[in-house]
């Protein structure tokens, strides 16, 4: 069994890059590798371990790079090579690890298996590819892509139906064909003898279909989610490729299951080191609908961190995570982008870098980046905001309703340009981006967070260095202080030598709570908190604050990490 201590990850935080809204020293209004580069000392300052950066390969990009069109060449748009390579060994320089995003479960149609498979019914690459006749003159069956639509879509030529889970532009791959599954161990041992560190799989647990391609009562993921072969793949590739290389993995698992998680993060390391899953995004959706517009239901919140907390310890491996390049920001979604935004973002950064599991920050969360709150379809470029605004308004919705889902929940809101000041673009670009910059870039950039001691910058600064310091974060068991409070979130994480509480008000109202009685506050003191003035806490992480009383009162989105040595 391998020693869970000694692998970095463990301790580790990790920021997500989205190189296409990023930083763009090109001039060509997107981002580029080496606008990366230009920034690696500022993500050093920040303190994480590792960047996770979402495809950099050739591709069309339909899906911003999500469709590969040739796994082994960099993207012109972002750079070649040769950039890929200085942003490798100047990242190892600082000691930053770099991550690749590996989209295996489909290919671009642009990518030369499927021009072949589509051109050449008797191609040997047609195989790579899930073909069908049709069932009585239609779909083989009524399986949904996730961007919306029908799954399968007919290639006249040959009379049959391809598979795509996504975009029809997106194909998805046969891992029957063993074939197939060499290719993408070729493709992943490739990057590792490179030098890359790990490798982010994208929806990793679609890549096993059900063989007989059933009709389902619903959309048909629960014959292609888990499949019946998705841990014997994963533990191929374990064994072939990533324990050979050391890489970290990060699997992507789409409507998942714990069971299912703790199998794939399983600590003896036969599969992944980490997975990403994500009901607690799905707190704020109307009967299990994205796009509808909801309250978030704290209590179900509670209930599935809870769960997967408490599920995962001394099993699996959890990423923890409230944004990414799919969602909204998280300061516009369960917080106040307005009156409350800095205490609101910070507090969710305690809720959720206190849990066990490996953090990820998305570009621009660290200076709580806002949704942009766009007023026109026409500033919209994600091809799933533009197929879901054709389908409601098909459904009957108006455009202004409409209009209204896509501000909160559009994936755009998390890809505007990262605001690094206050010059024009938000000195992302020299030019006019590929889409807008959120408007509030001369309130909220990177250069005004780092003059000011109080911002939320400095405040991730600090709860990354706590997780490397203090043992209870990493390790400590989990448990629902409040389960049924309708603002607190309220939670308690446990080792033999300490405690630690980590109190949240969810709310824009003054709330009382009474810690625990078997708290012992003389040896209890507060270790970050959002409404500290900044001496009282200092940048290493020092103890230097305590509580007068057990009876607090948090003031709006207050939140209070306590640390009691047992
Ligand atoms: O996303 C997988 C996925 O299913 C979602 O997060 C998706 O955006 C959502 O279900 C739509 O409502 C991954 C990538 O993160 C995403 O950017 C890609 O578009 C997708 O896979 C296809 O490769």
């Amino acid at each position: 069994m391998t020693n869970l201590h000694n692998e970095w990850w463990r301790k580790a935080t990790i920021y997500q890059i989205y190189p296409k809204s990023f930083c763009d020293i090109g001039g060509k209004g997107t981002g580029d590798i080496q606008g990366i580069i230009s920034k690696l000392d500022y993500l050093h300052a920040l303190g994480i371990d590792a960047i996770w950066l979402t495809p950099i390969y050739c591709s069309p990009m339909i899906d911003n790079g999500y469709d590969i069109s040739d796994y082994y060449n960099i993207n012109p748009d972002f750079g070649c090579m040769a950039d890929f390579d200085q942003l490798l060994l100047t990242a190892h320089q600082k000691g930053i690890r770099i991550i690749l995003d590996i989209v295996v479960n489909h290919t671009s149609t642009e990518h030369q298996w499927f021009q072949s498979a589509i051109a050449d019914k008797n191609s040997p690459y047609r195989d790579y590819y899930i073909w069908q006749d049709p069932k009585n003159g239609r779909e083989p069956n009524n399986w949904q892509s996730k961007f919306g639509g029908n799954a399968w879509k007919f290639d006249q030529k040959s009379g049959q139906y391809y598979l795509h889970l996504f975009a029809e532009q997106q194909a998805d791959l046969n891992w029957e064909n063993p074939k197939v599954r060499a290719e993408v161990e070729n493709i992943i041992s490739f990057w590792a003898e490179k030098g890359v560190d790990g490798f982010r799989l994208d929806v990793i647990n679609l890549i096993s279909k059900q063989p007989s391609f059933p009709e389902d009562e619903s959309d048909g993921r629960k014959f292609y989610t888990d499949g019946p072969r998705a841990h014997e793949y994963l533990q191929r590739l374990s064994e072939s490729v990533f324990n050979k290389y050391g890489s970290v993995t990060v699997g992507e698992m789409s409507s998942t299951s714990l069971a299912h998680c703790q199998q794939y993060s399983a600590t003896d390391a036969t599969e992944l080191s980490m997975v990403f899953n994500f009901h607690h995004l799905k707190t704020d959706y109307k009967n299990g609908d994205k796009w509808t517009n909801a309250p978030l239901d704290l209590l179900q919140l509670k209930q599935i961190f809870n769960y997967w907390q408490q599920g995962m310890y001394n099993k699996g491996w959890s990423a923890l995570f409230w944004c990414n390049h799919d969602q909204p920001r998280i300061v516009s979604r369960f917080g106040d982008d307005k009156k409350y935004r800095v205490q609101s973002a910070k507090m969710l950064a305690n809720a959720l870098h206190m849990m066990q599991g490996t953090p990820y920050i998305y570009q621009g969360e660290e200076i709580a980046m806002t949704n942009p709150h766009y007023q026109s379809i026409s500033q919209y470029r994600d091809l799933e905001s533009i197929n879901m605004h054709r389908i409601m308004l098909e459904e009957g919705k108006t455009e202004q309703q409409v209009m209204a889902i896509l501000a909160n929940k559009s994936r755009d809101n998390s890809r505007t340009p990262m605001q690094w000041n206050k010059k024009d673009q938000a000195g992302f670009s020299d030019v006019q981006p590929w889409i807008t910059v959120a408007s509030n870039y001369p309130e909220i950039n990177v250069e005004d967070a780092l003059l000011d001691q109080n911002s939320v910058f400095y405040h991730y600064q600090r709860l990354l260095i706590l997780r490397k310091q203090l043992d209870v974060i990493c390790w400590g068991d989990y448990q629902d202080l409040c389960p049924e409070h309708e603002q607190l979130f309220c939670y308690q994480r446990t080792t033999p030598e300490q405690k630690l509480l980590c109190i949240n008000n969810f709310s824009a109202e003054q709330v009382p709570y009474a810690l625990p009685d078997s708290l012992c506050l003389e040896n209890t003191r507060v270790i970050i908190a959002n409404y500290n003035s900044p001496e009282q806490v200092d940048r290493n992480g020092q103890v230097v604050n305590s509580l007068a009383s057990k009876a607090i009162t948090l003031r709006p989105f207050e939140s209070l990490v306590l640390l009691e040595a047992v």
